[in-house]
């Protein structure tokens, strides 16, 4: 007879997330079960089964009438358990590297002046257009075995290297076809408006010109595919404004592609305002948001309908900025608080959400709970997951991580060490180190 099951035993803390999406003074809530009551896990067919004491634990098993020898035994003997990490932001499909960016940054150069250019983005949608589904398959492999590695078990990933409409599509199919193979779990989003292409640059109107092109070409096209669950758009001053983006997800919607959007990563530029006003998942990036932005969001939360702010603080490093996201602000004005590593050539070269996890302690100044909450329950509801994902409740997918420290506060404190000992994802152990 196989095991179907899998019981987590021995564990220093167990932090089950439990009880919802966090904001204001629960945004730091772990939930934790202390070693004091010896807590465990149990995982069945995929799924949580129980969760608790192990004694409880063992008897709610016994009352289900499922058969111990059945489970198979995960020791995690001084360790911390978590749910398997989201990662709610990458760009997880690309071809080549921007290293060179680096050096230009440090003299100086700032981001949408290597934009404009020809560089950044634009240097690899050249790349990205080149690459066939093979390479572009290999990539996404290579990167999302890295992710698992660190503990991720779900991520969202965006097209909007290709900005036209067969490349986006081979982005899209690609993750589709990584989706499929597993084991971390995928949830694709279409950014064809991620920059207006080197071709209609030139002319006067070249970004009005595209933006219709998404809107009258890429969605529908991007819809019949029926892969992407989401529409982004970089809103940004000079790369594409609120007005053009609230048409373009307004359009996405009316096509089925739920709102989530790169919003006032530079400069305030409304798009904190334009995710509060359309209700979107997600608002990413928020390092400049105006004072309005700011409030608009704090406003929706406090009447029932959080946009979710998701910040990227590994790319404020590498965009080698001194200001990152007012994290405290959102907290404090109850705004739920989400964290990704924004995963790209560009400006986030990193699958490592621990690393985003010490970033957040270290530059944004939350506690360690709050960042556990902001790439757990916070980022899977970011993703539409709330009610499946990133948290340790029977009912829920069996996703967890069985870290090598004793306390979850841990976590963010081995600056840049890989801390996991195994993931589970759906009740099977996926990746183990050591
Ligand atoms: O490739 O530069 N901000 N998109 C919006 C990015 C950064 C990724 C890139
Ligand atoms: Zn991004």
């Amino acid at each position: 007879m196989t095991a179907r099951g899998l019981l987590v035993l021995g564990a220093a803390e167990v932090a089950t997330l439990a009880g919802g999406l966090r904001r204001g003074a629960s945004q730091g809530e772990v939930a934790s079960l202390s070693a004091a009551v010896r807590p465990a896990v149990a995982c069945w067919d995929g799924l949580i089964v129980a969760v608790g004491p192990e004694a409880e634990v063992r008897a709610r098993l016994a009352g289900e009438g499922l058969d111990e020898t059945r489970f198979e035994i995960l020791d995690a003997t001084g360790a911390t358990v978590t749910p398997g990490l989201v990662d709610p932001h990458t760009h997880l499909l690309f071809a080549g590297t921007r290293e060179g960016e680096w050096r230009l940054r440090q003299r100086g150069a700032g981001y949408l002046e290597i934009l404009a250019a020809g560089g950044g983005i634009l240097s690899t949608v050249a790349r990205t257009r080149q690459a066939s589904a093979d390479e572009l398959l290999a990539h996404g492999r290579r990167w999302l075995r890295e992710m698992l590695a660190h503990g991720v078990t779900t991520i969202e990933a965006k097209s909007g290297y290709g900005l036209d409409t067969a490349t986006e599509l081979r982005l899209l199919e690609v993750a589709g076809r990584l989706a499929a193979e597993g084991p971390v779990e995928i949830v694709p989003t279409f950014l064809g408006a991620h920059a207006v292409p080197q071709e209609d640059r030139a002319a006067p109107d070249g970004t009005e010109r595209y933006v219709r092109r998404v809107i009258e070409e890429q969605i529908p096209a991007v819809a019949r595919q029926g892969i992407a669950r989401y529409c982004d758009v970089f809103c940004e001053n000079g790369v594409f404004s609120a007005d053009q983006s609230r048409r373009i997800l307004t359009a996405g919607a009316a096509a089925g592609l739920l709102s989530r959007l790169h919003a006032d990563e530079l400069a305030p530029s409304g798009g904190a305002e334009l995710a509060a006003e359309l209700g979107a998942a997600s608002a990413d990036h928020l390092a400049a948001p105006s004072p309005e932005g700011i409030a608009a969001l704090a406003r929706v939360a406090e009447d029932g309908r959080p946009v979710v702010a998701t910040l990227l603080p590994a790319t404020g490093l590498v965009l080698m900025k001194e200001h990152d996201a007012p994290a405290r602000a959102f907290v404090d004005r109850g705004v739920p608080v989400a964290l990704g590593t924004d995963f790209n050539p560009g400006t986030s070269p990193t699958p490592n959400l621990q690393l985003v996890l010490s970033l957040a302690v270290l530059r944004l100044k939350l506690t360690a709970g709050e960042a556990l909450s902001a790439v757990t329950v916070n980022a899977a509801h970011a993703l539409g997951l709330g009610a499946t994902h990133g948290a340790l409740e029977v009912g829920r997918v069996a996703d967890l991580v069985v870290w090598d420290v004793p306390s979850h506060e841990l976590l963010p404190y081995w600056l840049g060490a890989n801390l996991v000992r195994s993931v589970v994802k759906r009740g099977s152990v996926v990746s183990t180190r050591g």
